[in-house]
């Protein structure tokens, strides 16, 4: 068989199960997938600052060849989008901006100093995201920001969460797709608190303040992100599941789920149609955890799969908004964000690949072992060469092409970053 033959096999093999690949395919391309710029240089940012990481976050690995500024950077992304298929968004934390070797603290950021970063993704035909940075910073040092018990702390981080607002919504509104700007802070406790309380209280408080202006949402909307423990918080987080999920529901504010933010073995995919119908929609961090928050590259586990499928049963395309949440220093960055992106879009693929109609059919009818038998076997379906072919409709190179590609720039590239 030639490659045509086979895709027209493959296509034919799904569509005996009463699945038209070809649509599924048109819709894949259109769903998008925001990368995170934090993967391109380790959490680094570009501002004259010189803080530590902090924040509980930790990022391992001296692989050669990080981004040091706005240019290097925008290279790097381009290189990756380049190598994945379907539609593309940034997600940018505040730290990146355009500060040109000034010093701009975080409470005086404006879209001045995102102008270029506007610029630039609309050149590149990408929408943005937005992220306040609550980390790397000395008025963050002792690891607490809107919850601090201390009112000029609070204060400082409330201006910045309205500054990085501010220019979300300009985001939003030049690049003509509402941007997510997405609030996580670190605020938590080493070990046993003697108050849980007070500190959730103050955080209440302080994004109440944060978000008092409205924002059309055909510009913006807020995200707020949960998490169970970190480096430095092992005991106690303010900003748990149950806090935003009850902040989210009550304000109307996006749910971020990130897929290594809860114990282990208690999985995101579960909670999409869970918590849908109480917020006006849901921000996914998808990552993935080795035994701890890790943030290792996404690959095509089960879990990422369960996650797509969620997505594409619910139809929740209009109503959850993807984005990665990875960095690892260990191996080449640019490869890193093109593994985990493709993941994705491949996890979407073999989801919107599914017999939905006749496995949901099955188990109303009470045939589990239907249902059994049938999701086993779409795990032996020839998803590979339906994803070769849209990865070259697309006009990005096949999985066995990409890599050279890399290979070639760090040659060219990274390797004279030193
Ligand atoms: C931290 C959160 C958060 C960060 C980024 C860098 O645990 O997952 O999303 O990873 O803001
Ligand atoms: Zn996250």
């Amino acid at each position: 068989m030639n490659s045509d033959e086979q895709v027209s096999w493959a296509m034919e093999s799904f569509a005996e199960l009463g699945v038209d690949a070809e649509s599924a395919l048109r819709k894949l391309a259109m769903v998008p997938v925001s990368l995170h710029c934090w993967q391109g240089d380790d959490v680094r940012g570009f501002e004259a600052l010189d803080s530590e990481l902090g924040g509980g976050l930790a990022v391992t690995g001296h692989y050669p060849g990080a981004a040091r500024n706005i240019d290097e950077l925008w290279s790097d992304l381009e290189k990756a989008f380049s190598l994945i298929p379907g539609t593309k968004r940034l997600n940018l934390h505040a730290s990146y901006g355009d500060f040109q070797g000034k010093k701009v603290d975080r409470n005086e950021i404006s879209v001045d100093h995102f102008q270029a970063w506007i610029d630039w993704a609309k050149a590149t035909d990408v929408g943005l995201d937005f992220n306040p940075t609550y980390f790397a910073h000395p008025m963050a040092a002792d690891g607490w920001t809107l919850a601090s018990h201390r009112a000029e702390v609070r204060r400082f981080w409330i201006e910045h969460g309205k500054a990085c607002r501010a220019i979300g919504k300009e985001m939003g509104k030049q690049t003509g797709y509402p941007t997510v700007t997405n609030f996580w802070v670190p605020d938590g406790y080493k070990d046993t608190p003697a108050d849980r309380k007070g500190p959730r209280e103050r955080l209440m408080q302080s994004l109440d303040e944060v978000f008092r202006e409205t924002i059309d949402p055909g510009h913006a909307v807020d995200a707020v992100e949960a998490k169970l423990f970190g480096i430095g918080s092992e005991s106690y987080v303010a900003g748990s599941h149950e806090f935003y999920l009850g902040y989210a529901i009550t304000r109307q504010k996006f749910l971020c789920l990130d897929a290594g933010h809860f114990h282990t073995g208690e999985v995101i995919s579960d909670k999409i149609s869970a918590v849908a119908p109480y917020v006006p929609g849901i921000l996914l961090h998808v990552s993935r955890g080795v035994r701890w928050d890790s943030d290792h590259v996404v690959t095509l586990t089960d879990e990422l799969q369960e996650i797509a499928r969620e997505v594409a049963r619910g139809d929740y395309f209009n109503h959850v908004r993807i984005g990665l949440d990875f960095f690892d220093a260990s191996i080449n960055r640019i490869a890193a964000w093109v593994i985990g992106t493709r993941n994705m879009l491949k996890a979407l693929m073999i989801a919107m690949l599914e017999p939905s109609g006749t496995l949901r059919a099955m188990e109303i009818e009470g045939d589990y072992t239907g249902r059994l038998a049938l999701m086993e076997q779409m795990k032996t379906m020839p998803y590979g060469v339906l994803w070769n072919h849209f990865c070259l409709s697309q006009h990005v190179p096949g999985e066995s092409g990409w890599l050279d590609v890399v290979r070639d720039y760090e040659k060219t590239t990274l390797a004279r970053r030193q």
